[in-house]
């Protein structure tokens, strides 16, 4: 892996946070090694013993200090989203916020607000796939001049289930079982669809998780979303509720199912080290932050509620505005220090953004803070130097496991007047922070608001509105995963499910499972309390507001830029190096990475003698970790190969995962030893190749100008199905 870039860029203003985080930094480059006491080490190859061949001796202290720091080096792994990358990057406003909020770090376009930023995945152990498909969390904390905001959203903007009461049911079903601790980070099994397919409310999150959006093409091409409506305040202490929302500059882009279980093997790391990568080149991932802003008086507009966490807004109804730019621009330094010891909490907020009533939101108030203490070992966190924040901290809080801070005087309560009452209270003018005094007037009960009993209508919106090769990915999906399930009472009572978002959905999947298709219309919530009535909790039918959203598919995602793409480039001893280059160089100006793949390392021989670089062989590398291929002309390079198993099973499966593939006309022989020469026309003209993602020209200007707009497509997805070929 490339090196990590430390700098935003020269002349950059200093970052608060990378300053206060500089503190706790060590390199032991040109030091003396030593003990952890700083006593300079001698001898760090041999215990200290009686005789050279004796037992080693109690009074090693250097030996003991070593192995028990090693003994201890593990925490808990997080009980969800334990499989993380993160890095650090900026926020930036367009313009000021003031009429919605007070919050000040969205007052000034200037003002650039240190960020760190932690993706995950939710299911899987801390060392499992990142391309399980699941749910993406999507954190930020932002340091603040008035403390930490944590923005703790996933890449779905809603949620399985309906209170927070239910978090802990929902990931004993998801995590693998308890018996023999199987399946490693996959939903594909009974406990997970037994309990989903009791819990209706799951149905509209049920269908974004059996999407592409699970099994993302990388995190820079996820969107975020802060799932519950929040609410903001502005200084005259007004008002509205807002759902956040995260839009990816390069586009919302995923990877073909087949793929996703092939990089799983080929190279589990495989989000990880792209966003390492591409930070590490320059390429800083971007998003736009979005807000929908729904005034008071609109709470109870729409057909849906909009404390119900299973509910988005669509984008019809309310627009996203873009206000603002998240950039990350460095990674971090120590995978342990920062992204495992980072903690967010929904909790987490500054003057000018609020809390609702969200069921789930109240639960998840709790379970941040108290998760913490047993994964970081005790209440003082806070001061572990990814956490802390960039605000000053003066409270009456004390002690504790492993503090940091030296309190000084004589005073840690509140009021006093030795210490002349400081620290003092800030008044609401002073930056104070005041709850928002929304009027409760209600009794206290165990209940569900009926605003909450639509559980399909959003469920068939976000079917509706898929283009019919995601509707394809979403059988597929769905057939998999119940195909996984043995118990077939479960996959009969999750038929029953689908059938009520989509008849025609639930079909497709029932002939796959061989199964009959469901005819009952009534469904029985299981979700109810003892003394509850089944009949009174039946979901209810919402008449449909809106037929289709186009923003809930990734097929109306931006496809314009070929931005860090990876393009592999088959060649061999006896290349056409002028093909070559001309290619290389029109993708580089695009800002894609191409990169040459030969049957071996080091280096190629041109047909003009010139020596060309390998930079992978085809021993270690897969099509599954590139976006698009080419093959490049030169008699002999041709002739290898096309002789070269793994170079034509390379091609046949990025044809298989539907990306674009160029070939020289001189490389025709490779094109004919594929399974797919046989698919397309022998000659196609410029619109058929754009159209099929299959480019060949003699021409290498006019192969590099197709090539890069079929790249920009990102996949073909509509020659999946018709043209799939054995790989
Ligand atoms: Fe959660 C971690 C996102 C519901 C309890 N959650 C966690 C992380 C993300 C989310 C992104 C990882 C943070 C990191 O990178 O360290 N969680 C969500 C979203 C939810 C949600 C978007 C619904 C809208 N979560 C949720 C509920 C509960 C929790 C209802 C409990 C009642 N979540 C936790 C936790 C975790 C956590 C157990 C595990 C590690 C951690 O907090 O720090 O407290």
């Amino acid at each position: 892996m490339a090196k990590s870039t430390k700098k935003a860029g020269a002349g950059a203003p200093a970052d608060p946070k990378l300053q206060d985080l500089q503190a706790n930094t060590e390199s032991g480059q040109d030091q003396f090694l030593t003990t952890n006491h700083g006593l300079k080490i001698n001898d760090d190859q041999n215990s200290l013993k009686a005789g050279d061949r004796g037992p080693s001796l109690l009074e090693d202290f250097i030996l003991r200090e070593k192995i028990t720091h090693f003994d201890h080096e593990r925490i808990p792994e997080r009980i969800v989203h334990a499989r993380g990358s993160a890095a650090h990057g900026f926020f930036q406003v367009y313009e000021s916020m003031a009429s919605y909020t007070k919050a000040g770090f969205l007052q000034d376009p200037s003002v650039k607000t240190p960020v760190f930023v932690r993706f995950s995945t939710v299911a899987g152990s801390r060392g499992s796939t990142d391309l399980a498909r699941d749910v993406r969390g999507f954190a930020v904390k932002f340091y603040t001049e008035e403390g930490n905001f944590d923005l703790v959203g996933n890449n779905m903007p809603v949620f399985f289930i309906q209170d927070a009461v239910k978090f802990p049911d929902l990931i004993h079903a998801v995590k693998p079982e308890p018996d023999n601790e199987i399946p490693q980070a996959a939903s594909a099994h009974d406990t997970f669809w037994d309990f989903i397919s009791l819990m209706p409310e799951s149905a509209h999150m049920i269908m974004w998780v059996m999407s592409d959006r699970a099994i993302p093409r990388s995190l820079r091409m996820m969107e975020g979303f802060g799932v519950h409506t929040f609410r903001l305040v502005n200084a005259q202490n007004e008002a509205c509720f807002v759902k956040f929302h995260w839009k990816p500059l390069l586009g919302v882009h995923s990877v073909a199912w087949d793929e996703a279980q092939k990089i799983s093997g080929k190279d589990p790391d495989f989000h990880r080290r792209d966003l390492w990568e591409a930070i590490a080149n320059g390429d800083f991932p971007e998003w736009e932050l979005g807000v929908q802003i729904i005034p008071e008086q609109d709470e109870h507009k729409y057909p849906f509620d909009l404390l119900d966490p299973t509910k988005l807004i669509p984008e019809e109804l309310v627009p996203v505005q873009r206000v603002g730019k998240l950039t990350l621009n460095r990674n971090p330094d120590n995978f342990f220090a920062e992204t495992e010891q980072v903690a967010f909490h929904v909790g987490n907020i500054v003057p000018g953004i609020d809390f609702t009533n969200d069921p789930l939101m109240q639960g998840r108030l709790f379970s941040y803070t108290d998760t913490q203490l047993i994964r970081l070992g005790g209440p003082n966190f806070h001061e572990i130097p990814i956490n802390r924040p960039v605000a000053p901290v003066h409270n009456n809080q004390r002690d504790g496991h492993m503090r940091q801070t030296i309190n000084t005087g004589r005073t840690s309560y509140h009021p006093n007047s030795l210490g002349g009452g400081c620290p003092f209270q800030a008044k609401m003018a002073e930056g104070g922070f005041t709850s928002y005094t929304e009027r409760i007037d209600a009794h206290k009960v165990r209940q569900r608001s009926k605003s909450f009993f639509d559980h399909f209508s959003q469920a068939t919106l976000f079917y509706n509105s898929q283009s019919d090769a995601e509707k394809n990915h979403l059988t597929d999906a769905l057939s998999f995963e119940l195909g996984k399930v043995e118990t077939v009472a479960i996959r009969e009572r999750m038929l029953g499910i689908l059938f009520h978002i989509d008849k025609g959905l639930a079909s497709a999947v029932a002939y796959n499972l061989g199964l009959p298709v469901p005819k009952h219309e009534t469904i029985l919530n299981h979700s109810i309390p003892a003394d509850g009535d089944p009949q009174a909790f039946q979901p209810v039918h919402v008449k449909p507001y809106l037929d289709k959203s186009a923003p809930l598919s990734m097929a109306n995602t931006s496809k314009d830029s070929i931005k860090t793409r990876k393009v592999a480039i088959l060649a061999a001893d006896g290349v056409d190096a002028a093909a070559l280059t001309t290619v290389v160089n029109a993708l580089t100006a695009q800002g894609a990475v191409p990169e040459i793949i030969a049957p071996r390392l080091g280096s190629i021989t041109a047909e003009n003698k010139e020596e060309i670089p390998v930079r992978r062989s085809l021993l270690t590398v897969a099509s599954v970790l590139y976006d698009a291929v080419y093959v490049p002309g030169g008699t002999n390079s041709v002739a290898s190969i096309a002789a070269d198993p793994d170079a034509i099973h390379f091609l046949n499966e990025a044809w298989r995962h539907c990306k674009a593939i160029a070939f020289d006309e001189a490389a025709r022989q490779v094109l004919e030893a594929t399974y797919f020469a046989r698919k397309v026309p022998a000659n196609p003209d410029a619109a058929t190749q754009l159209e099929t993602g299959l480019i060949l020209s003699a021409n290498a200007d006019e192969l590099a100008k197709t090539f890069i707009a079929a790249i920009a497509m990102h996949r073909f997805w509509e020659r999946e199905k018709p043209q799939k070929v054995p790989a």
